[in-house]
């Protein structure tokens, strides 16, 4: 309603306006034209005088009342090592073309005044003048060969790469981001500072940057949410795009660089301020106690005074600086510049992406075999369920073997058991006076009586193979096979009936 009553008056403005027009259009019909015209041009002459001040004054009005939020200005300093040539780059192109700005405005809005159709005044022809010419070419082409000599030293100097000796993870550390619509994937080499190999045609929904698990530097790169750097140190950013150009920019860094689909593009820099100290630049106090930059000291909620002022909550950001599409403006992420010591502490508390996300699913290569961690871990859970069982009351204690399998429909054992199996051999040598029922079970597909006989023969392939492979005495062991008989979880669906094919030991006393 009130946006209808606002059109509605912004109309009924221009018509009355519209008439206006014709009426003063009448009179000067009615007094003369060449009088009326005159006294119009006189009008305008000076309004254009008036424009002119008036702009200039509100652009050096909004240059000083802007400062404090502005890159470079206030406090927004450059928080990288080569941000201050950049910024002061700007400053000497920003003079220089502030001087060309300011004359040539002036000279528009006073020419518009001083030679305004006046009677009896006649324009002069005057076609042309070397000198002119000469000077307006000359001076433009000498400032410009300054600037652009000045800017290729400093681009030389900025975006020379690591060079080649240098040790990653300690000269410097290496990040990748890859430019999504609408998101940034960010990327971390992990232990090993070892990015691995990408192909475009692995990606898939959940390997969204086509990481090929096969290459073992796969295997320990994370994928964080936010990108977090060491004060002081080096950082290369590798900088590729998924499918439109994107730009890398981190503002605060002064450090920005196109990210391109197919050809990857880099940029090294160093962080000088950590979050924590930048903030507290923000909210200094000049002598008097009073905050420094006031605009830093407002509420971060405009809804919520009683919010934390606004430097306390501020963070770096990275940004897409090229118009990427209509989610362009969601590609924000945080970035945390943070001390060594809590750069290490974060980097411990990363998962790898492989481990989180990828492992076991269909799209894992690597089903057939354990990872030393999960070797380790497989042993520690198999050591504490089998001391929980021998300190419990007596009775059936069952313990899982979840990484014994069979070869499908046979009691042939599958490459990956002999993991859990030399685990378990290892146990009962430590226990040397346990003995043990190793049970066999199946799901319920087929008949009873094969089943059993299948739950019977893989109970036993357990067995051989501690007997034979690792020297376990056989009279500790005893071979049962239950068939479907005891199922642990429903046998309607396909993850129900893996549980139920398994094979357990159960603790047969001392
Ligand atoms: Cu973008």
């Amino acid at each position: 309603m009130t946006a209808f009553l606002a059109i509605a008056s912004i109309v009924l403005i221009v018509v009355v306006l519209i008439q206006i027009g014709k009426i003063s259009e009448l009179a000067r019909k009615i007094r003369g034209e060449e009088e009326a015209q005159y006294a119009t041009n006189r009008v305008n002459g000076s309004m254009m005088l008036w424009f002119m001040v008036f702009f200039l004054a509100f652009c050096v009005w909004s240059a000083i009342h802007y400062k404090n939020l502005m890159l470079g200005y206030g406090p927004l300093e450059s928080a990288s090592a080569h941000g201050g040539e950049i910024d002061s780059m700007f400053n000497v192109t920003l003079f220089f073309t502030g001087l060309v700005f300011i004359a040539t405005q002036v000279a528009l809005f006073y020419f518009a005044w001083k030679y305004r159709g006046r009677k009896g005044h006649k324009a002069d022809f005057y076609p042309h003048d070397d000198r002119l010419e000469l000077l307006w070419t000359g001076v433009p082409a000498v400032v410009m060969t300054f600037l652009v000599i000045r800017g290729l030293i400093a681009w030389n100097e900025i975006m020379v790469d690591i060079p080649a000796d240098a040790v990653p993870g300690k000269d410097y550390i290496e990040v990748e981001a890859t430019g999504s619509q609408f998101l940034w994937y960010l990327r971390y080499p992990g232990p090993d500072h070892k990015l691995g190999a990408r192909d475009y045609r692995k990606i898939t929904a959940t390997n969204p940057l086509g990481q090929d698990w096969t290459d073992e530097a796969n295997l320990d790169d994370f994928q964080p949410t936010d990108l977090v750097l060491p004060v002081g140190k080096p950082v290369r950013v590798r900088i590729t795009s998924r499918d439109v150009l994107h730009n890398f920019y981190l503002p605060h860094f002064r450090v920005k660089m196109d990210a391109v689909p197919g050809m990857p593009t880099f940029f090294v820099f160093t962080p000088t301020m950590t979050t924590e100290e930048y903030r507290r630049k923000l909210g200094e106090r000049d002598e008097d106690g009073n905050p420094k930059y006031p605009e830093w000291w407002e509420p971060t909620d405009p809804n919520d005074p009683e919010s934390e002022p606004r430097w306390k909550t501020f963070n770096f950001e990275l940004a897409c600086a090229e118009l990427c599409g209509k989610g362009h403006f969601s590609m924000r992420k945080i970035v945390r510049v943070v001390t060594e010591e809590e750069y290490e502490q974060w980097l411990q508390e990363q998962q790898s992406y492989y481990f989180s996300t990828i492992r076991g699913t269909e799209e894992d290569p690597h089903v057939d075999k354990l990872f030393p961690q999960e070797i380790e871990q497989l042993k520690q859970d198999l050591n504490s369920k089998l001391e929980e069982a021998l300190s419990a009351a007596p009775g059936v204690q069952s313990i899982p073997l979840p990484h014994i399998n069979f070869v499908e429909g046979s009691a042939q054992l599958a490459p990956i058991s002999h993991y859990e199996l030399d685990a378990l051999a290892e146990a009962l040598k430590k226990y040397s006076d346990v003995r043990i029922e190793i049970a066999g079970h199946t799901d319920d597909t087929g008949n009873a009586e094969a089943n059993q006989e299948l739950s019977q023969a893989r109970a036993q392939a357990v067995a051989d193979y501690l007997i034979n492979n690792k020297g376990i005495d056989a009279t500790r062991l005893v071979v049962k096979g239950y068939g479907a008989t005891q199922p642990v979880d429903t046998n309607d669906t396909e993850a129900g009936r893996a549980a139920n094919r398994r094979v357990e030991i159960r603790i047969m006393g001392k």
